[in-house]
């Protein structure tokens, strides 16, 4: 325990400790997770430089809304579940996948610059007007606010082949094969469009008093979920994890796409719209399925302890003392305190 004031990078709590509050301070998953976010700014600076075939306009349009700042959850993701795998002692001989047999977790980036360019285009195209309509992203305008509707509505379209390509570098040929599956099954009409088209219009056609618990959590699992689980899962194959390996990944997934889910929810009724940086309060005025509206507060709150817990115990399968599982876990139980 320290009484230091420290700004936790991730998850920003941008909230300074004063002296009087003791805070958990993990140095080594603070400075891990800044390595990380650093690595992956640099790949996917080189990734989005382009020739001169791409318009100025589009590729500052790309590179405008890659780089405001986020989080790198999902590409931290698929790094730390690589050396999760490469570390773990549990490694059966199983393995399906060719696979890069030992090595850095560089191996790995292109999937992780893939999964944040993906995120980067759902994104542009969520904030767009025929969508949710919005001024505010990280902080900063919105794609379209800043560029026009048509430069935003091409840049996710670039970022989404772009993601492709990336992939597609992953060798041997076998390996990027089954990646680029996995990937566009998660991006697909099945997760996570089919998740946002089923957010945007189910609602309307079923009436949220007739909606349930299980149905907001079927959209989520796909709309926000599938992205998450399958960037764990991409570090995993990536590493030549067992079956096993995978299925825990998919599991601990699961339940961190769902605190995440809930505790963005919650950051919509409870947080401040300077740190979260973009319009809040829309659950409430758009009429919109949150937790909270099936929960309340409070019950959000332990659902999201539960979500927390289930993901904690699918980690067991994993060796946990490695600074990748202690990263894993360190992001887990910061969800309940994010603040952005
Ligand atoms: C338009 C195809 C299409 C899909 C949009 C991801 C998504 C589907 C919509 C975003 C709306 C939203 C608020 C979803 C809930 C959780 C979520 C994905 C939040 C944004 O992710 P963060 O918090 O963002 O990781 P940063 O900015 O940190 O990268």
């Amino acid at each position: 325990m320290s009484k230091l004031s420290v700004i936790l990078p991730f998850f920003d709590r941008a909230i300074f400790c004063f002296l009087t509050v003791p805070i958990p301070l993990n140095t080594q998953f603070i400075q891990t997770t800044d390595a990380l976010r650093q690595e992956i700014d640099a790949a996917l600076d080189s990734a989005t430089r382009f020739d001169t075939d791409c318009p100025e306009r589009l590729r500052d349009a790309i590179r405008y809304s890659l780089f405001t700042p986020g989080k790198r959850l999902r590409p931290i993701l698929v790094l730390t579940a690589y050396e999760l795998c490469q570390n773990d002692e549990y490694r059966l001989h199983e393995n399906l996948l060719p696979t890069l047999s030992s090595g850095h977790r560089l191996n790995a980036m292109p999937a992780a610059c893939a999964v944040e360019m993906i995120h980067a285009y759902s994104l542009i195209h969520d904030d767009l007007p025929a969508m949710d309509n919005d001024d505010l992203r990280r902080g900063k305008p919105t794609c379209h606010k800043k560029f026009d509707e048509a430069t935003a509505i091409l840049a996710g379209d670039a970022l989404l082949a772009l993601a492709f390509e990336m992939i597609g570098t992953l060798t041997p040929p076998e390996l990027a094969g089954l990646c680029c599956k996995e990937l566009a099954i998660a991006a697909g009409a099945c997760r996570l469009v089919g998740g946002q088209m089923d957010d945007m219009f189910r609602e309307k056609q079923i009436g949220k008093t007739k909606s349930t618990i299980q149905m907001i959590e079927h959209v989520h699992h796909r709309k926000t979920g599938a992205l998450i689980r399958a960037s764990l899962r991409l570090g995993g194959m990536i590493s030549g994890a067992s079956e096993r390996e995978l299925t825990a990944l998919y599991e601990f997934g699961k339940h961190f796409g769902l605190a995440f889910q809930i505790t963005d929810d919650l950051l919509d009724v409870l947080g401040e719209e300077a740190t979260v940086g973009k319009r809040l309060r829309k659950d409430a005025g758009m009429e919109k399925w949150s937790y909270p509206f099936f929960l309340g507060i409070d019950g959000a709150k332990k659902a999201t302890e539960k979500a927390v817990d289930d993901a904690e115990k699918a980690l067991l399968v994993f060796d946990h003392d490695t600074t990748p599982f202690q990263t894993l876990l360190g992001l887990l139980k910061q969800l309940p305190n994010r603040v952005r």
